[in-house]
């Protein structure tokens, strides 16, 4: 690791499986500065996660950001069946380790709008906001205090789909829109016209990153030594046997290591309405200028969160 100065991050995220992990590879990632994290009532229940996250920070001795929740519906909930999954992250055995411990933090939490707006005040470096659910809270953040652009160094988005099919499939809707900007397309119509930079993790490239059988089986050897892994085990072993990809936690990496990634300046526009809600247009002109991932390395990437994931 090179001797810069680790980035200020702040990780808004909506509590599945993939954001926990996403937050706890911040947390650990020496190039990274974690000051906060929010969760959103997107693809989970936020309390749930919540008390999941609190738990994995005790679990790993963690210190650092402060954790805050909203239980703000967001537009378009997703569905309970997904979402009743951060329930089962909550009561996952491995918990039980920690039963007498006392927990990272106290209380109910704070509202995830309030600490973000309290954070990005009071840095005096410029914040990277990490976001891996939908936008809801983050726009919030901007509609109420536009100013706070300013000390946004960039927002790194998991969301949209560009030349690959979405992962929304409802008889009403056409399946171009990926969940997250279907849950809420305003929101992240509104940050892309804050003028902030901004880095798109779309389908295009995380399909590009199944959770493979070489990577669980390497995992599995670390879990052995390594408490993270041992954690990042029992998470991922909730969604064995589905087609799960590595979603947000390849948003976290390309805010630890941008260098294993391809980027490319696009000009893209969201669907708000209609069939289409939550689609990304692509133009060669107009729109808002973006910067989206088109390439990784694949061996790089799992060997950064291998490492990461072997530093507790
Ligand atoms: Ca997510």
């Amino acid at each position: 690791m090179s001797a810069t100065k680790a980035k200020a991050v702040i990780h808004d995220n909506d509590g599945h499986v993939d954001d926990l992990l996403s937050s706890i590879l911040l947390w650990l990632s020496p190039s990274v500065d974690l000051q906060a994290v929010t969760i959103t009532n997107g693809d989970c229940y936020a309390p749930e996660s919540f008390r999941a996250l609190l738990k994995m920070a005790t679990y790993l001795g963690l210190e650092g950001p402060e954790v805050a929740l909203s239980e703000d519906s967001v537009p378009y909930p997703f569905p309970d069946n997904w979402r009743k999954e951060s329930r089962i992250i909550n009561d996952l055995p491995i918990f039980g380790e920690i039963s007498l411990k006392k927990l990272y933090q106290d209380g109910e939490g704070r509202r995830s709008e309030t600490l973000i707006k309290d954070c990005l005040s009071n840095s005096r470096d410029k914040v990277t906001i990490v976001a891996t659910g939908p936008l809801t809270n983050v726009a919030k953040v901007f509609e109420d205090r536009p100013e706070l652009k300013d000390k946004v160094e960039e927002f790194v988005i998991m969301g949209g789909a560009i030349k690959v099919a979405g992962n929304v499939e409802r008889q009403d809707k056409d399946g171009t829109a990926e969940w997250n900007v279907f849950a809420d397309p305003v929101a992240l119509k509104m940050i892309l016209e804050l003028g902030a930079p901004v880095k798109l993790i779309t389908l295009d490239i995380t399909n590009q990153l199944p959770l493979n059988k070489d990577f669980l089986a390497r995992l599995e050897k670390q879990a052995e030594t390594y408490n993270a892994s041992k954690l990042a085990l029992s998470l991922w072993g909730l969604v064995k046997g589905y087609d799960y990809y590595f979603w947000d936690t390849v948003t976290s990496a390309a805010v630890m290591d941008p260098s294993i990634f391809s980027f490319k300046d696009i000009r893209v526009n969201i669907v708000t309405e209609g069939p289409s809600q939550g689609r990304l247009t692509t133009h060669l002109f107009g729109g808002r200028k973006v910067q989206a991932a088109i390439k990784v390395n694949n061996k790089a990437f799992e060997d950064l969160l291998l490492k990461t994931l072997a530093i507790r």
